[in-house]
């Protein structure tokens, strides 16, 4: 059983919207919350043993807040979620206990900041569904056909490495019609909400 994460100095408890998570995988409570300072937004780790990390939250649009925590890729440690609210819909950033500091996850193939985005607007949708251990599926359409209300839709399927990096795998391509794309434009990770 691990200890948990703890530091000396450092505020504790929660700024303005906030969430538990069990983000050192102690099985305590700890708790994440946003602050804001001009353009730079921070989130932060509150350990229930006590102390906080924090990491800057990049190309914030409208806002951001935490949503939650997913055990993404297994080690016990709940991967934290946070929603960067957008004209059009939300993008999802994840973010890992790395020590017991807070590291972003960052997607291999471009080396930035790893985000997907939770949409239903007029003719396109996008949505992820936690598959297992490690595994993240994104799927992305468009309405091709508004005669008949089909969408086209690829799927990627993507693992999360220890090593904090995340790689997409060989997606696959489906015509989906309006209820399918409802049920795929949503967020499907444990006890996260559906719809950020
Ligand atoms: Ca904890
Ligand atoms: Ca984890």
């Amino acid at each position: 059983m691990p200890i948990g994460c703890f530091a000396t100095g450092g505020a504790r408890g929660p700024i303005g919207s906030s969430t538990n998570y069990d983000g050192d995988g102690d099985a305590a409570d700890d708790i994440l919350t946003m602050s804001s300072s001009g353009d730079v937004w921070t989130l932060h780790a509150h350990w229930a043993a006590g102390g906080s990390a924090s990491a800057t939250v990049p190309d914030v649009g409208i806002g951001a807040r935490p949503l939650g925590g997913h055990d993404l890729d297994g080690d016990g440690s709940d991967e934290a979620f946070v929603v960067l609210e957008g004209p059009t819909g939300v993008t999802i950033l994840v973010f890992r206990t790395d020590g017991c500091g807070l590291e972003p996850v960052i997607d291999d193939a471009s080396g930035a900041l790893f985000g997907f985005p939770i949409t239903q607007g007029i003719g396109h949708f996008a949505g992820a569904t936690c598959t297992g251990i490690g595994h993240i599926d994104l799927v992305a359409g468009e309405l091709v056909d508004a005669a008949t209300g089909l969408y086209e839709a690829g799927f990627v399927p993507y693992d999360l490495g220890r090593d904090g990096r995340i790689r997409a795998g060989f997606g696959d391509g489906a015509v989906l019609d309006a209820a399918e794309v409802g049920a795929h434009a949503r967020l499907g990770c444990g006890s996260l909400p559906s719809s950020p």
